[in-house]
């Protein structure tokens, strides 16, 4: 920081936003009052970093990194920004006269939820290495009334409750009206020949005003701070017209319409949403980001043939695919631009990172739905399929069916998929498998004929969080043992490695390990009113729940485990404590099942006191950002077991990782590069390989053959099909001996072999401690920085601002 603050000085500035804001007295003022004046101090001292770092960025007229995303999930900020500003024991030490502990006021800031999962956290860990590493960069996406919903258990059962984040929340927003868009939804067009000019016209259109709301993310002891843009819906007032025709119902109806738009987050993962409220999100959040990109870039340059030197744009996903035609819209209908010329600059602005391969989450939108809704850009969209198809019928030398397999709209269906690779230079997958895999299957045809387009780029973590913030005291220790170079600079987390035969240093990880269990079983004991005990293993599966995430191979295998110990009450075994965390979409009942299996089985060990002690579910409510930083520095078994070929990348591994653990995994995903850092003898690895799973597909797979054929998955199968703690689970059975699309069957049998194999090594201490620490020294390359450096590098072309 160029002008460190002092304690003293810190104590007067909160007092006198104590006093300004909320007319308090430092002794007058609640709790919540100070927390407030302290975040609002915080904010004021970012925002002052940022306009240097825009100064700087507009001197140097360095090039802006545009990250278009429906979700962010940001968990809090007010110790992160606290952490990164270097403020820590500055505002430790200010506290103290207010007689209130920070950690006091950390509890009481709400999650800011607005993400499912990965694809929304991930793009929350960029915003962090984006701003660390120098980059000028702003994130663009939705300010939602309600975030992520807050999960409730009821007897097994998920029920859901509105997330209200914003009081407490909003502190991080700065409104910024004057910078309101507006955007247009319905109507027609109406086009006509101005001599040789083509004019087109948007009529009856209904417009919508989207005012942003600005949250800044500081990097760590460096200028740069990245920018959160959330855009809001606001109805632009009663529309007189119809309400002077008497239609005041009409007019209300639009209003209403309006402002639904930014109301909820849609709570789905991996799973397209077919909702036509939830088209309006996208186009909203795209038109609104675009026409700001736009304002930026032609306040400093006057001109948008230079776009593509002077911004990229990421599409997270293709949730923001809109992004593509809506420039376009703005190049030709209100700059002058031919279409080829334009065509030219957006597709070397954007680029598309591809964050699944599951069938079932490809964005398709009905095209009468489509052009209704955005019929100009429904236009704009059909010449891009005209041209490019005729385009691919040359590339591909006639070959109708790559063409059509190609083809932004096929069947009264507009392809969102098609559409990004389509308008991007760029296409990436977030690991080394899911984009070998993305080239092979989904976009093997357009790979086949634009090879150059294809990149990797594996997901990272915010490490400062997820590992300095998250486990003070493993972050001591490595501080203690390798300097505290590995914060600014991952890879040298590597320097932990020389410690490996350490005995004195594998006990002290295993002390750490042991305080951050205690820590969670505090939390566990006041949440849900067990005590877990710290000598069994903390083995972990936190996710969202998904069928092809397998939670429930994981949950039949601890059934079977129950059934041995039944059998043989002295079975020698490690105690365990699995710990599970996940939210289910609410219409996704399979999901919600598996839930409840976890939940009553977990009912069932609770109320069997010869093997509670042995065995024992915790199924933790609400899983969240904050309750993840608190359970990743307790984790020593990650589960990471979801069928080969199916989790592009998965991150929870890598913050497991990094806090020591070690991962139980299928090579899928991000897990292939964790055993390439850390070698498979510092896993446990199991299942089938990528190329196995598309061999039993083709060969027809049957899981009866498996119930059939091993006695102890039958067993564990029976039970589930005979219910158990008064519930039944049918959707699950058929699930299992049904169609079984992610293989628990079949995997049933290698994954229990790998579960015995974690027992024969957590009963040698210092094996198992010494596996946690070459994972620890292998996580670095897990940081997203590095992922960030890999973005500027290969597909952004942009350098640091220093
Ligand atoms: N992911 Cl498409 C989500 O969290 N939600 C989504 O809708 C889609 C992907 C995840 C993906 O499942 C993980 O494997 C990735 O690690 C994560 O995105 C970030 O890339």
């Amino acid at each position: 920081m160029k002008n460190p603050i002092s304690a003293a000085q810190m104590t007067e500035i909160i007092t006198a936003k104590l006093s300004h804001n909320f007319g308090v007295t430092p002794q007058e003022a609640t709790n919540e009052h100070i927390y407030l004046a302290l975040a609002l101090v915080v904010r004021d001292l970012v925002q002052n970093l940022r306009r240097d770092f825009e100064e700087d960025v507009r001197k140097k007229q360095g090039k802006q990194v545009y990250y278009l995303c429906m979700e962010f999930l940001m968990g809090r900020s007010l110790k992160n920004n606290i952490y990164n500003l270097g403020l820590c024991h500055v505002v430790d030490e200010a506290l103290k006269s207010f007689e209130v502990k920070t950690e006091t006021l950390y509890e009481m800031e709400p999650d800011a939820g607005l993400g499912n999962g990965g694809l929304g956290r991930l793009a929350a860990c960029f915003l962090d290495a984006l701003a660390t590493g120098g980059y000028p960069a702003m994130g663009y996406s939705l300010r939602y009334e309600f975030g992520i919903f807050r999960q409730k258990i009821v007897d097994g059962w998920q029920t859901e409750l509105p997330d209200n984040w914003l009081p407490g929340g909003d502190v991080w927003l700065i409104p910024r009206p004057e910078q309101t868009r507006i955007i247009k939804f319905e109507g027609q067009v109406k086009d006509w020949w101005d001599g040789s000019y083509h004019q087109v016209e948007h009529i009856n259109y209904t417009s919508v005003e989207a005012v942003p709301y600005d949250m800044y993310v500081p990097g760590k002891d460096g200028e740069g701070v990245s920018v959160l843009r959330l855009w809001e819906a606001r109805a632009p007032g009663l529309d007189m017209n119809l309400f002077n025709q008497g239609d005041y119902l009409r007019a209300m109806e639009q209003n209403s319409m309006a402002e639904a738009i930014t109301k909820v987050l849609y709570p789905s993962d991996n799973h397209r949403e077919g909702k036509s409220l939830r088209l309006r999100q996208q186009y909203f959040l795209v038109s609104a980001s675009i026409q700001d990109i736009i304002y930026r870039h032609l306040s400093e340059y006057s001109s948008l043939h230079n776009l593509p030197e002077k911004a990229a744009i990421q599409l997270n996903d293709t949730h923001p695919a809109l992004a593509i035609p809506e420039l376009m819209r703005i190049m030709l209908d209100e700059c002058g631009f031919g279409w080829d010329e334009a065509w030219d600059i957006v597709t070397k602005t954007i680029n598309y990172t591809n964050h699944t391969v599951m069938k079932e989450a490809l964005e398709v939108w009905p095209e009468d739905l489509f052009a209704q809704l955005l019929p100009r850009i429904h236009q704009i969209v059909q010449e891009i399929n005209n041209r490019e198809g005729a385009q691919m019928m040359t590339a591909t030398g006639g070959n109708t069916q790559m063409v059509s397999d190609m083809a932004v709209i096929s069947y009264q269906m507009v392809k969102m998929a098609n559409l990004s690779v389509l308008g991007s230079s760029s296409v990436n997958g977030v690991s080394k498998l899911h984009s070998q895999i993305v080239k092979d299957t989904v976009f093997h045809n357009f790979y086949v004929v634009t090879p150059e387009k294809f990149k990797n780029v594996t997901n990272g973590i915010a490490h400062r969080r997820w590992l300095c913030q998250s486990n003070p005291g493993l972050t001591n220790l490595l501080t203690e043992l390798i300097g505290d170079g590995f914060v600014k600079d991952a890879s040298q987390l590597a320097k932990l490695k020389a410690f490996e035969k350490d005995s004195t240093v594998l006990k002290r990880l295993q002390q750490v390990k042991r305080e951050n269990k205690e820590r969670l079983a505090a939390y566990v004991k006041k949440q849900n009113g067990v005590i877990l005990n710290p000598d069994s293993i903390f083995d972990v599966q936190v996710k969202r729940l998904h069928e092809y995430k397998r939670q429930h191979l994981n949950a039949l295998h601890i059934l079977s485990l129950y059934q041995d110990l039944k059998d043989n009450p002295n079975l020698d075994i490690q105690p365990r404590t699995f710990i599970f965390g996940a939210k289910a979409a609410p219409g996704y009942f399979l999901a919600k099942q598996i839930i409840r299996m976890i939940c009553k089985l977990s009912e069932v060990l609770e109320n069997d006191p010869a093997v509670r002690d042995k065995l024992r579910i915790v199924y933790l409510e609400d899983y969240r950002v904050t309750l993840a930083e608190l359970l990743m520095p307790a984790s020593e078994i990650s589960e990471q077991i979801s069928l080969a070929g199916t989790e592009a990348s998965g991150t929870g591994n890598m913050k497991m990782m990094i806090n020591g653990a070690v991962t139980l995994g299928t090579l899928d995903g991000a897990n292939v590069e964790i055993c390439d850092a850390v070698g498979e003898e510092n896993m446990f690895l199991f299942g089938m390989r990528t190329p196995e799973v598309e061999n039993l597909q083709r060969s027809g797979y049957n899981p009866q053959v498996y119930y059939n054929n091993n006695h102890r998955l039958r067993r564990a199968v029976d039970a589930v099909r005979q219910g158990f703690a008064g519930a039944t689970f049918d959707e699950v059975v058929h699930a299992l001996l049904g169609a079984d699309q992610y293989m628990v069957m079949a995997d049933f049998e290698d994954y229990c072999r790998a579960q015995s194999a974690i027992d024969a090594v957590y009963a040698d201490p210092a094996k198992f401690n010494r596996m946690s620490l070459r994972n620890v020294a292998g996580a670095g390359i897990f940081s997203a920085d590095r992922a960030i450096a890999d973005y500027a590098r290969d597909i952004w072309h942009v350098s640091p601002l220093k």
